[in-house]
């Protein structure tokens, strides 16, 4: 049985917000679709053929994605329609093709999107263990009786097995497989060549009101140092890569395993450079001196608000003060900070956007990345709008209609999308001034007068 795993491809929309932010000149955001690697890996180790179609990377060519004879598609909200698409074309050319699909939109819409979708089977949770099963299944023409959380058509009926697929030991998984990625397009914006994206744990225990849970990222589960260690040194020999992303929602949540991973780090001489995000509670001066010791470059911090009150509001129960101490350590010990900030979350005032904005000049970190606040499935923010602000359920009605959902901003907070924008785009500004004033190559004269002019033009109307 031949399988291809394809990644659809993300909104025009996402992608051109995703560049507003992005890093003057350097920054791009193109990883590795995880999710399909790791499906890869636990497929090869039970012997199937594997490749993965990156959209991202390399446009569909359907002729030849007709010789598999399975079809596994990522969904994710924001390539959703995209997913649609894939799944029709398919269908219209080979009928007998199975396709099966997993991701985040499915734990929450499974009747829609298979009301829509021209999908066989999907799979509620984590797949590397249910995929291989249910192929079992297919193969042998079997019923699937017996196989938890599973969404499939009988008779013309969407039938979902009841259960969700949660993988309790982590380090039981195989290593995601990367080989049929072209892997030279996913260059890292920090790091100007390719890397590989890790995930040393799933879940957060934290409760950040604009933050999507569904089930499998509700519990925390961690790979052991010694696992995490085997993996790198395998995809530093297979791959020769040695940058990495680490992509857990928080890395530095267990000290102890930091300090376990740090001394076999040593002890084996793995010499790597790595990124990964944190919170400013869950971190220490002694920790990051750790991480700095094993290869961190990078560390993500989400701020998200520079208000008291707003970061109450969002359930985002962190300490201003510590912050700034955190920031400060690792300037000393020359790590580079990320702080992510939310604009426009529910009842963002002129004044929390402006406490905001004289956090942003305080902590003077070189990449404020601001997003705009969009409500997600699974957050409390997302509830909380549905049952108080009454919006509609927008994600369901783009699946149902086809149509990429528009939030104002307006519906929920007191400031307009305009002041949103002007606040967005002096901070944007800003950061490409320190950009160009720490870049001898860009550093001229006039190109640091009209930013400044432009600056200025924001200072006055902010
Ligand atoms: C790394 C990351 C990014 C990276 C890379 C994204 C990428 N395309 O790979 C970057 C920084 C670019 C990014 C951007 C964004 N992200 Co992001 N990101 C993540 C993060 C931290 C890890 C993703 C990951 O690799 N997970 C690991 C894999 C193993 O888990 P998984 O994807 O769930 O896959 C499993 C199952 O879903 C299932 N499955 C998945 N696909 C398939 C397919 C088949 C056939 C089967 C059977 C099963 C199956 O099996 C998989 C293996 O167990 C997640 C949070 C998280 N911890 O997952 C957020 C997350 C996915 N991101 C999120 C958001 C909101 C965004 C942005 C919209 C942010 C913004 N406002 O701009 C953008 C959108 C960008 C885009 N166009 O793609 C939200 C999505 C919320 C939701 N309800 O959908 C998440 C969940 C964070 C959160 N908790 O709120 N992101
Ligand atoms: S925003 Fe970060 S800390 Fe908060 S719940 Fe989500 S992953 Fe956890």
């Amino acid at each position: 049985m031949r399988i291809a795993l394809v990644n659809p491809q993300p909104f025009q929309p996402f992608y051109s917000t995703l560049k507003n932010v992005s890093l003057p000149l350097k920054e791009t955001l193109l990883y590795p679709p995880l999710s399909l690697c790791y499906l890869a890996g636990s497929l090869k180790e039970k012997g199937y053929k594997v490749k993965i179609i990156d959209w991202q990377t390399e446009k569909i060519n359907f002729k030849k994605l007709m010789k598999f004879d399975v079809i596994g598609i990522h969904l994710s909200f924001y390539s959703l329609l995209s997913a649609f698409e894939i799944a029709e074309k398919v269908k219209e050319i080979k009928s007998e093709t199975k396709i099966v699909v997993g991701g985040i939109p499915l734990f929450f819409y499974p009747h829609q999107i298979f009301s829509k979708g021209k999908f066989d089977y999907g799979i509620l949770g984590e797949g590397e263990i249910a995929l291989p099963l249910l192929l079992e299944k297919i193969e042998e023409n079997r019923n699937l009786k017996g196989l938890k959380g599973i969404v499939f058509r009988e008779k013309g009926k969407i039938r979902i097995n009841n259960g969700l697929n949660l993988i309790k030991n982590l380090d039981e998984l195989s290593f995601p497989d990367f080989e049929t990625l072209k892997l030279k397009k996913y260059v890292h914006w920090f790091f100007g060549k390719p890397f590989l994206p890790i995930l040393t744990s799933r879940g957060c225990p934290f409760k950040c009101g604009f933050c999507s849970k569904y089930g499998w990222n509700e519990v925390y589960r961690w790979h052991s140092p010694e696992y995490i260690l085997n993996e790198i040194e395998f995809l530093l020999e297979k791959y020769k890569i040695d940058s990495f992303a680490i992509v857990d929602d928080i890395f530095t949540l267990n000290k102890a395993r930091i300090k376990k991973l740090n001394r076999l780090f040593k002890e084996n001489n793995v010499k790597i450079e790595f990124e990964a995000n944190s919170r400013v509670d869950t971190i220490d001066y002694g920790t990051l001196k750790l991480l700095k010791q094993m290869g961190l470059k990078n560390i993500f911090f989400g701020v998200e608000s520079g208000d008291p009150l707003m970061l109450k509001r969002m359930n985002k129960l962190i300490d201003l003060k510590k912050l700034l101490k955190i920031i400060q350590k690792c300037k000393k010990l020359n790590i580079y900070v990320s702080c992510c900030f939310i604009l426009g979350y529910l009842n963002e005032t002129p004044r929390s956007l402006k406490n905001t904005l004289k956090l942003i000049k305080k902590i003077n970190v070189p990449n404020p990345l601001i997003h705009y606040f969009i409500p997600f499935p699974g957050s409390k923010a997302y509830i909380e709008l549905l049952n108080k602000f009454g919006l509609e359920d927008l994600w369901k009605r783009m699946i149902e209609v086809e149509e990429l959902p528009k939030f104002y901003n307006e519906e929920w907070c007191e400031v307009t999308k305009k002041q949103l924008q002007l606040v967005k785009g002096y901070l944007e500004k800003l950061k490409l001034l320190g950009f160009i004033t720490n870049n001898q190559n860009l550093k001229h004269f006039y190109l640091l007068k009209r930013i400044r002019s432009i600056i200025n033009y924001y200072e006055q109307r902010i």
